[in-house]
């Protein structure tokens, strides 16, 4: 437009000014213009949708100028792929990210309302089961905060992660409307829509220049749109985008069954298609291997890969310049048939030929392994895949071929390296194995801890690392101290800022700087008193949740995580009626009160998760009333674990429970959250915790149990657990009273699953690790009664732990993976003019 537009107005704008009174009167138009509502009838959702619409419009210009300077500079972008994507509530953490946090609480606070019920208000994007979608977030925040040009490419789920109630001590699980309010930090960009198709069959045809190629008939199309969530860093004017597609029926396809006179066909044409995109997955590890899922999986790795291809060109570069422009990281195997979408686009959407292709899909493919669980890597019936995909599935075989010639001259002779190697399952049931898939066509395969890719290496993996040692790297997982410090333990962020400045939340390593305080008395007293107000915060929290009332000078002893066997939440339950039974006997015995903390939600289909949620709340029920132990012991299963209840706890916990059996949990990251925040750690040596306790120190973690190889060995002898049963009679007692109905009022069947597992099987090691956790909890206990000397552990738990930021992570991805780097974003003031 060149015709005479308003100038800029002069005087602090309503859109992004800062000061408080200039916030006030944006917040209050906000209400008046964006909810239409007056403050008489407005609702507690409409002030906070006010407040969010207030942030957004400071976050706005940061976006816009991210996404000039990118498109002009043609800046080389990480795209991070994956089907999860757990964010958390987003207004506190763009306050922080803004700077504007005191200025905003002030000017709410000055109008009457209440600032933090505000900030709860917040209904959370649960778009993820756990550590992996919220890794994912994590690793947003760094980028941005890095200033790295960075894409996230997702699914907008209409219904997250379920909302858990207990009921009689059991999950029930009620659906996650988290859209129902409306959603003011996404904005949909219906232009750059993409159509994604789907089954039929594949035609070859020699094309004008006598090339062999291939045309798809698919049997059915379905339309993404992609909506953007500005992801701001912190006190950097960088805002990148999380760019989630959603599920459409393309408007033609509706009249194609019209124009047959189907009025219902054309409705249910549409209902199917939206149903891509509807609900998430709730299984954290096991796969179900369902339909859907696939089609999740390709709908979103082909709108995401159409959606680069579409910039590139944007930017007038040819398609064989993929590789230098973007680099695709997957996310666990759930994006991996990106390998074969990014190929079959190459060759026959833009007549690439294949070894360009190749050289193109595996110079840009980086993959990540979150698992080691045999049950957990994902692999698609070769009839259902075909079914959907039946030009991925010929690509695929296509890469097999080369891919096992090359195995073969490498490895001559190794019929059981080929089978093991192959992409395709053929041992009985034909099978497409994404993680094979996915480690073929990248160019780096990492795991997320050093003890976790060591093992990936020599199990999982092994053949891959045999022929490809160069490929392999650890980045050991991080996570955001803005998000996890800053924002939820605002008081001990400002104790740490009074002493040693404020850069530690981007400078890692300066808290290090606190190692020195851990003599100062009048420190250790602050950090205590810190300590001690969260849990009083918390006690409030439990009692309007739960009816529980817990005492605040008791040990937080936490157990926060997805519920699964592999994690032994039913260990920790052990020990609980452990020590219920030597209270019961002694009642003046010397130890401090605990109270076990538990969260988490079970799959709903994970019939033994669900009976331990049981379990868990059934031992509250006859531990915390009984007046002979005198409230020395309180259990307490918080409903409805998420981010932002977590946020509550990780500062309040004294006790960190990492006590999942060795080898097991490829890294953890709930474990950072806590150390961070000043928790010790009991744990055994699996994931992340390894490294943990390197860098606290020994002294500083209390550890227990076998560790991987020892667990290995123990299996590979024949493991006996009943042995443990019988020759440690404070087991036996415990699981008399499990199967004897102690906490079943009686009833001996319903426990009877857990008991039996535990007895036959016990696949997790439950019963040899018992004695060693039980005894490393007592030493947990004694040295709590040692109030300062448990005050310098925690103090060196936070000031050592700055490893594990996901800064870090990031910029260790961005040196050995993606060769990207910073570009730095220059904020132009809104010009009405130009606009
Ligand atoms: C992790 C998953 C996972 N590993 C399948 N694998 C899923 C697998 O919906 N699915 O099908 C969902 C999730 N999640 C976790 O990743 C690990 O167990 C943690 O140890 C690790 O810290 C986290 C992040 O790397």
């Amino acid at each position: 437009m060149t015709t005479a537009m308003p100038v800029a107005p002069q005087y602090e704008d309503d859109r992004t000014g800062l000061s408080v009174e200039t916030l006030k009167r944006a917040f209050m138009d906000n209400l008046f213009y964006i909810q239409g509502k007056f403050p008489q009838i407005a609702s507690q959702n409409d002030y906070y949708m006010a407040l969010a619409y207030t942030v957004r419009d400071r976050m706005l210009q940061r976006w816009i100028s991210t996404a000039q300077t990118y498109t002009s500079q043609g800046s080389r972008t990480v795209c991070y792929l994956s089907a999860e994507f757990l964010m958390g509530p987003h207004l506190g953490n763009n306050l922080i990210n803004l700077g504007i946090y005191d200025q905003v609480q002030q000017a709410v606070t000055e109008l009457g309302l209440d600032f933090q019920a505000l900030l709860y208000q917040e209904e959370e994007p649960g778009l993820g089961n756990g550590g992996l979608g919220r890794l994912a977030a994590c690793f947003l925040d760094s980028l941005a905060t890095l200033q790295i040009p960075a894409i996230g490419y997702g699914i907008r789920y209409e219904f997250g992660i379920f909302d858990q109630e207990i009921r009689d001590g059991w999950q029930v699980e009620i659906t996650d409307k988290w859209l129902r309010h409306g959603n003011p930090w996404e904005i949909p960009r219906p232009e750059w829509s993409v159509e994604v198709k789907l089954g039929g069959h594949t035609e070859a045809y020699t094309d004008e220049q006598g090339q062999y190629r291939v045309r798809w008939h698919p049997y059915q199309v379905v339309k993404g749109i992609p909506y953007d969530t500005p992801i701001l860093g912190y006190l950097v004017n960088t805002a990148n985008t999380l760019r989630l597609w959603k599920a459409e029926a393309p408007e033609s396809f509706d009249f194609t069954a019209f124009n047959r006179g189907d009025y219902y066909g054309a409705v249910d044409e549409k209902i199917i298609s939206e149903n891509v995109t509807k609900v998430l997955y709730p299984n954290d590890e096991p796969i179900q291997g369902k339909r859907l899922r696939l089609v999740q999986q390709i709908f979103f790795v082909s709108c995401s890969l159409q959606d680069m291809f579409r910039i590139l060109q944007g930017q007038g570069l040819p398609v064989t310049r993929f590789h230098e422009k973007f680099t695709v990281q997957l996310n666990d195997t759930h994006p991996a048939v990106a390998v074969a979408e990014l190929m079959r686009l190459l060759l026959d959407e833009y007549g690439v030929n294949w070894d360009t292709a190749w050289e193109i899909t595996s110079r840009s493919c980086a993959y990540t392994n979150h698992t080691l669980l045999p049950e957990a890597l994902e692999r698609w019936p070769l009839s259902l895949f075909g079914s959907l995909l039946p030009r991925h599935l010929e690509i695929i075989f296509e890469i097999n071929q080369r891919f096992l010639d090359l195995v073969r001259q490498r490895f001559p002779g190794d019929a059981g390296k080929i089978q093991r190697m192959s992409l395709i399952d053929e041992s009985g049931e034909r099978y497409v194995r994404m993680a094979n898939l996915a480690t073929v066509g990248s160019m780096a395969v990492n795991g997320v801890a050093a003890l976790h890719t060591d093992l990936l290496k020599q199990t999982v993996l092994n053949d891959f690392y045999a022929l490809w040692p160069a490929k392999f790297n650890n980045k050991t997982n991080g996570v955001t101290p803005r998000r996890w410090m800053l924002l939820s333990n605002l008081r001990l962020s400002k104790l740490i800022a009074s002493r040693i400045g404020k850069t530690w939340v981007t400078n890692y390593d300066e808290l290090q700087q606190l190692e020195k305080l851990q003599d100062d008395p009048e420190f250790r007293q602050e950090w205590r008193g810190i300590k001690r107000a969260i849990k009083t915060d918390l006690v409030g929290y439990i009692q309007e949740r739960t009816g529980i009332v817990v005492s605040p000078d008791s040990i937080f002893d936490v157990l926060i995580k997805r519920i699964h066997e592999y994690k032994r939440q039913h260990l920790q339950a052990l020990h609980i009626i452990s020590l219920y039974n030597r209270l019961k006997r002694d009642p003046n015995l010397n130890i401090p009160a605990r109270t076990f903390i538990f969260g988490g939600k079970a799959a709903p289909g994970y019939f033994m998760a669900k009976l331990i949620i049981k379990l868990i709340n059934a031992i509250g029920e006859v531990v915390n009333p009984d007046p002979d132990i005198q409230g020395k012991i309180k259990v307490v299963f918080l409903p409805d674990y998420n981010v932002k209840f977590s946020q509550r706890v990780f500062p309040a916990a004294d006790l960190s429970e990492q006590i999942s059996t060795a080898g097991k949990e490829a890294s953890g990251t709930g474990n950072m959250k806590f150390a961070m925040n000043g928790a010790l750690t009991i744990g055994t040596l699996d994931g992340a915790n390894v490294e943990i306790r390197e860098k606290v120190g020994a002294d500083n973690f209390f550890l227990f149990g076998l560790n991987a190889q020892e667990v290995m060995a123990l299996r590979a002898h024949g493991y006996r657990p009943w042995e443990y049963y019988n020759s440690n009679p404070v087991l036996k007692e415990v699981i008399d009273q499990i199967a004897g109905g102690m906490f079943s009022r009686g009833d001996t069947s319903l426990f009877r699953p857990i008991v039996d597992s535990l007895l036959n099987h016990d696949p997790y090691f439950l019963m040899a690790d018992f004695q060693s956790f039980i005894d490393t909890q007592e030493r947990v206990s004694q040295a709590y009664q040692n109030t300062e000397q448990w005050t310098r552990m925690s103090i060196l738990n936070t000031a050592r732990t700055g490893f594990f930021s996901s800064d870090r992570s990031m910029q260790q991805y961005c040196q050995d993976i993606w060769h990207v780097s910073a570009v730095p974003i220059e904020v132009k003031p809104y010009d009405h003019n130009q606009a």
